[in-house]
């Protein structure tokens, strides 16, 4: 880390606000003094913080972006990556009485910024910068979606897909997209679970009811049971001792990172898409993709952000131009240009707050903490993904959910089983689903 900038500050009324690396890393601000969040195990840490980032306990961090309103009255400081597509150094601010110290681990620069709207006003008009020095288009509006995960996890079914086909009726719904639970394993994505008898059926019939398509893969994990770990441990990123680098662990399994540099994995990962493609599917909801851009031993020796960047490329030519993209488990800045749509957030779920305590887990509380904080992204580097609505009895606090996605969400998407709704739920699905999404939630 090297020295950026001191700053003096009124050490009552300042406010820190850190920028995590990728959707479910916690992203707000702080007083001085008050802890920072930070990953309760190392497997959080990898999953769903940074991997390579362990910061000291006394400073706040943020990952290629961190902005500093000092609370005197003068500007906000927003201190960021000199180029926030390709390199994504962290950077650190430590409180010294009344200064703010800031050093980074890469070039920076530093915007003061007297205009309107705090913190998030500044990040805005940072954003707008970088949109503008990369000649961003608008982004598309996302089409609304029905998703199966928040109902039914991993033990999704066809027959749970065709009912809620069936129940969707009138509710504005363009995409029916399937989430994780229909593949045999994590990266094996063409081989169904043996709990589906025909997933191309499945997605046809989903096209005959006049819907469009979607699905969740993990383009960039590869679980330790799977078929593609068998055959191809050539495809993996690896450490210099020759092990396969962590990717973290969950579906009860050590999860590694598909080296898509490599010219096999490429091949491969361009076979599922344009499979996918040939089924009709045009909404990809591509995640962990944090995977992409771990640090290790590639086929090709080149940086992990640029090997990211390129994968991302790769699935774009393979599903198509037209084709919707959602990025989730995704490093924010590293995205930029590259998907439509971008989850902010951790997982929504039934209870408020999150499993061990790991705000990054699924819960209201992170959620919401993050779709709040980077509600400045939305319509300059893609559309912001809240995470979907659920609405259903038994979901904690979901009044205030919904009230959350009407003011932050970009992507509008329902998960509840359909039959589970009340009329409170039923009427706040269709509302949500039907409101016009500014461009804008925090203004220039
Ligand atoms: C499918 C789900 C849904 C969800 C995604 C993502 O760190 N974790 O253990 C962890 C597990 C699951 C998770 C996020 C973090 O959820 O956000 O919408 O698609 O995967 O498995």
């Amino acid at each position: 880390m090297r020295p950026v900038t001191e700053l003096p500050i009124d050490p009552e009324r300042a406010v820190i606000h850190e920028q995590g690396w990728q959707s479910w890393s916690p992203s707000t601000g702080y007083s001085p003094g008050s802890p920072p969040h930070r990953p309760a195990t190392d497997v959080r840490r990898i999953g769903a913080w940074r991997a390579e980032s362990l910061p000291a306990p006394e400073v706040y961090r943020g990952e290629g972006l961190i902005a500093i309103d000092p609370g005197d009255g003068g500007p906000v400081h927003v201190i960021a990556s000199a180029d926030p597509v390709n390199s994504v150094p962290a950077i650190d601010v430590s409180i010294a009485g009344s200064t703010a110290v800031v050093s980074a681990g890469g070039d920076v620069v530093i915007r003061k910024d007297s205009g309107p709207d705090g913190i998030q006003g500044a990040l805005a008009r940072w954003a707008d910068d970088v949109a503008a020095s990369l000649g961003l288009p608008a982004p598309r509006p996302a089409p609304t979606i029905w998703c199966s995960w928040y109902q039914y996890f991993t033990k999704v079914t066809e027959s749970n897909v065709d009912s809620n086909l069936a129940l969707m009726g009138s509710l504005p719904i363009d995409v029916v997209q399937v989430d994780d639970g229909y593949q045999a394993e994590i990266g094996d994505w063409l081989i169904p679970s043996p709990d589906f008898t025909d997933v191309p059926a499945l997605f046809a019939r989903i096209l005959d009811s006049g819907r469009r398509a979607g699905i969740w893969t993990a383009p960039f994990l590869v679980g330790a049971k799977s078929v593609v770990a068998a055959e191809h441990p050539d495809w993996l990123v690896r450490n210099y001792d020759g092990s396969p680098v962590s990717a973290g662990h969950n579906w009860n399994q050590d999860l590694y990172a598909l080296d898509s540099t490599h010219p096999g994995a490429a091949e491969y990962l361009s076979t599922v898409y344009r499979t996918f493609r040939g089924w009709g599917i045009d909404f990809h909801k591509i995640d962990f993709i944090y995977a992409g851009a771990l640090f290790g031993k590639r086929y090709a020796d080149i940086d992990p952000i640029a090997a990211y960047r390129d994968a991302l490329r790769l699935i774009r030519d393979a599903i198509g131009a037209d084709a919707y993209l959602l990025g989730c488990g995704a490093p924010q800045l590293p995205s930029i240009g590259l998907v439509d749509a971008m989850r902010v957030s951790p997982d929504i779920a039934p209870t408020y707050l999150p499993p061990d305590g790991d705000i990054s887990m699924p819960g209201q509380w992170g959620a919401a903490l993050n779709g709040v904080s980077r509600a400045f992204q939305h319509g300059r580097f893609w559309v912001n993904d809240p995470d979907c609505i659920v609405a259903r009895p038994g979901i904690e606090r979901r009044e205030e959910w919904a009230a959350h996605v009407s003011r932050f969400g970009g992507l509008r998407g329902s998960s509840d089983g359909l039959d589970q709704l009340d009329d409170w739920g039923m009427e706040t699905t269709h509302r949500l689903l039907s409101e016009p999404i500014p461009r804008h939630f925090i203004p220039s």
